[in-house]
């Protein structure tokens, strides 16, 4: 007997990593499996392990993965209840998540306006502003075309300042002025590379924070006002906006501090009366937290979460969009130990490129706190038109030093032959007396990487 109210079937609107933790999520909770996949992606894991799989398009993903038509007729030829979009792709689509609704299906996830508001930078921070979550000193709304005006709040602000598309978002669409004299025509290109690639030629205003760390708030909420935080991530360690490796809980912030602004950003929930899984991204410089954007999605690195608190998120995103109240209460979330990700990629860890092809030898790592997130196998084949992560390795322990040392021992048992991965690098990250050290900033593995 399945628990579930009005979700039997789930269509997974995914593929890779995800979409196995998506299906293995629906299994535990006696829900049945959709699985869609493109022509290249026939050998996917859980295309397997699904109970139905629909082929939606060939391997472009504007064709397949991002085809909207394709994806609601795969949910109506095998009457699913529900879709789940896992990350990237279609997951923060405000229309797609309309879309799904409108042909009767359950999302799970945020409902659109949510997911619209969080798309519009300017937006969002204002709603956030509105409830309480501290932000990063900078422009009230989108800036105006009064030359004036944008130097006096530029000043006033003081600089480096940076301007941000307001359509833009995880790294695209910003430039970062160190000057007065750059200031005018700055905005103009960010305005006409905004309209350009976000079709939104809105611009922001905020100062510029040097040494930043990312550190991020993992909430909950469901559809009756609960509203619970799961504690923070650091993610400060990645590579032109590609996180590398993240960590829970991020190291030097109190149980004060988390409760202090965990509590900001469940308020403003209720506040927006959100919906579903969703993570507050902050910069975090002198111990202060400042809001930048709100990603309305499952996330890469939920798993370190999840090992800290016990609580599986993704089964609770589907109880969530299944209409019942959060299995707990924030009086029962208890945050023990330390969990580390590293993010394993089919990239030559020399220049970053992407190394797809077929995996010869595969040996997983295993033991006591070690979690291995991956669809691959022996004989699999990685295909070219994907990004090229290929798996999540994440160690738990009591301490920060337990985690890196069962990471550094799970690192070399890892045996990937056959294409290029990123595990060398990843242990070098493991050995660095830095990062040992715990609380680095935004810039340091860039700067580890080019002193090597
Ligand atoms: C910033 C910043 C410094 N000051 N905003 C980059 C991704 C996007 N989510 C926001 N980003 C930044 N916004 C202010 N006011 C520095 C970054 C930034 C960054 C932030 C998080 C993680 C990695 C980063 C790498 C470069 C720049």
């Amino acid at each position: 007997m399945t628990p579930m109210n009005k979700i039997r079937k789930v269509l997974i609107a995914n593929r890779g990593e995800i979409a196995l933790r998506i299906l293995r999520a629906c299994k535990e909770l006696g829900i049945k499996t959709v699985a869609v996949y493109s022509t290249a992606d026939k050998n996917l894991k859980h295309v397997r392990l699904s109970d139905e799989a629909v082929c939606i398009g060939p391997h472009p993903s504007k064709d397949s993965y991002l085809n909207i038509p394709a994806l609601i007729a795969a949910a109506e030829v095998t009457h699913a209840d529900a879709i789940h979009p896992g990350y990237g792709f279609l997951s923060e689509s405000a229309d797609f998540a309309q879309r799904v609704e409108e042909s009767g299906f359950i999302f799970i996830g945020p409902r659109a306006d949510n997911i619209r508001v969080m798309g519009d930078k300017v937006a969002a921070i204002e709603a956030m502003q509105k409830s309480g979550v501290p932000c990063v000193p900078g422009s009230d709304g989108g800036l105006t075309e009064y030359a004036t005006q944008n130097t006096k709040l530029a000043c006033d602000i003081g600089f480096p300042i940076i301007i941000k598309a307001s359509g833009g978002g995880g790294g695209r669409g910003m430039r970062v002025v160190e000057k007065e004299s750059d200031l005018l025509d700055s905005i103009e290109l960010t305005k006409t590379e905004a309209l350009n690639f976000f079709g939104n030629g809105e611009v922001y205003m905020e100062k510029f924070l040097t040494t930043p760390r990312h550190v991020e708030i993992q909430i909950l909420a469901d559809e009756h006002g609960n509203v619970v935080h799961l504690g923070e991530r650091d993610c400060s360690m990645q590579r032109r906006h590609q996180k590398v490796v993240e960590e829970a809980p991020a190291p030097g912030i109190t149980t004060e501090l988390r409760n202090k602004i965990g509590s900001a950003c469940a308020d403003a929930c209720k506040a927006i009366n959100y919906r579903g899984a969703g993570t507050f991204e902050f910069l975090f410089e002198n111990d202060e937290f400042y809001f930048i954007e709100m990603n309305t999605r499952i996330q890469v690195e939920h798993p370190v979460t999840e090992m800290i608190t016990g609580i599986d998120i993704v089964r609770e995103q589907i109880r969530i969009a299944d209409g019942q109240t959060l299995s707990f209460t924030q009086d029962e979330v208890h945050i023990k130990g330390h969990a580390i990700e590293c993010r394993i990629n089919a990239e030559d860890p020399n220049n970053f490129m992407p190394s797809p092809g077929k995996i010869t030898q595969y040996h997983v790592a295993g033991g006591l706190g070690v979690r291995v997130d991956s669809h691959i196998y022996n004989g699999y084949t990685v295909p070219p038109y994907y990004d090229s992560m290929i798996g999540k390795l994440i160690t738990f322990a009591d301490t920060r030093l337990g985690a890196i040392i069962k990471m550094q021992n799970a690192l070399d048992e890892m045996v990937i032959d056959g294409i290029k991965t990123n595990i060398t690098l990843q242990r070098r990250i493991m050995d660095d007396k830095t990062f040992q050290k715990g609380g680095m900033n935004i810039h340091y593995l860039e700067k580890m990487l080019g002193a090597h």
